[in-house]
């Protein structure tokens, strides 16, 4: 019967990319993420379920694991920036939500699936983390520090899964436009277009790529980490 891939924060950027090249190379998709409207279309449009998921909510990942009755590729995509922040003038509000969106919205929901992962007997955990897990930037500490966490997580997850058939990869991009700067600077547009000046960004859909490529290999290869990043991008911009 046909695979099933997961994806987290299918409504837009590299989820939505994500869920539609999955899709293409015949996985059922299961699409989760807040607004319902813009999941529903994407779903649509890649002939996958939308299912309301907020990763910040036990309850709420708890009904969405309810309804997938197989996984077959998790892609812990959901997640974000918020705030450009200091170390010295740190906003908490703004940490909490980058660690409960992208550290703990990955360990939730891949609690949840963990099991339906290993029943599929070929399993996979693709996270989307960041170069923010590897290069510190100013004006970024939380989400570097959120993403350190997230590729502590996933490494060790790795560990402890060996010797099972659940194989787990993670994807860290560069500079790509979608609505992450947009989030990120809670909606200035001028100030999320300036992100982009002079470096021409990868697409979602470059990414997307990424991620079909290393679902379709085959069973007995683990590809642990991914960097990439847009050609003139120097660093963590
Ligand atoms: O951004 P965006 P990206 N529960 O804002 C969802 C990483 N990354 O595609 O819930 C469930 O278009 C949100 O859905 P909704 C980044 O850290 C990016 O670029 O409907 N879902 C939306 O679908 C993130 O991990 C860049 O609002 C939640 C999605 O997350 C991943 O790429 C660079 C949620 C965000 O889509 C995808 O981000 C980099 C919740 N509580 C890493 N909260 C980059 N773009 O430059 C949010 O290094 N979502």
């Amino acid at each position: 019967s046909t695979p099933v891939a997961v994806v987290t924060g299918a409504s837009s950027g590299i989820g939505a990319a994500t869920a539609r090249a999955l899709a293409a190379v015949g996985y059922d998709v299961v699409l989760g993420a807040r607004r319902v409207d813009k999941l529903e279309r994407i779903a649509a449009e890649c002939g996958g379920r939308a299912i309301p998921l907020d990763v910040t909510d036990d309850d709420s990942v708890a009904a969405f694991a309810a309804q997938v009755e197989r996984c077959d590729v998790l892609v812990n995509n959901a997640g974000g920036a918020l705030g450009t922040d200091s170390v010295a003038e740190a906003d908490l509000d703004d940490w909490q939500w980058m660690y409960d969106v992208n550290v703990l919205g990955t360990l939730r929901v891949t609690q949840a699936l963990l099991s339906k992962l290993v029943d599929s007997g070929d399993g996979q955990v693709i996270t989307i983390g960041s170069i923010a897990a590897r290069e510190p930037y100013k004006g970024g500490a939380g989400y570097n520090a959120a993403k350190h966490a997230v590729a502590a997580l996933t490494r060790v997850l790795r560990l402890e899964l060996l010797g099972q058939p659940v194989r787990v990869c993670e994807i860290d991009p560069g500079m790509v436009h979608t609505d992450f700067s947009l989030v990120r600077f809670k909606g200035d547009q001028a100030k999320a277009d300036a992100v982009y000046e002079g470096v021409e960004p990868l697409t979602a859909e470059d990414v997307a790529d990424t991620v079909s490529w290393v679902a379709t290999r085959p069973p007995h290869v683990n590809i642990d980490q991914i960097l990439m990043l847009a050609r003139d991008q120097t660093s963590a911009q």
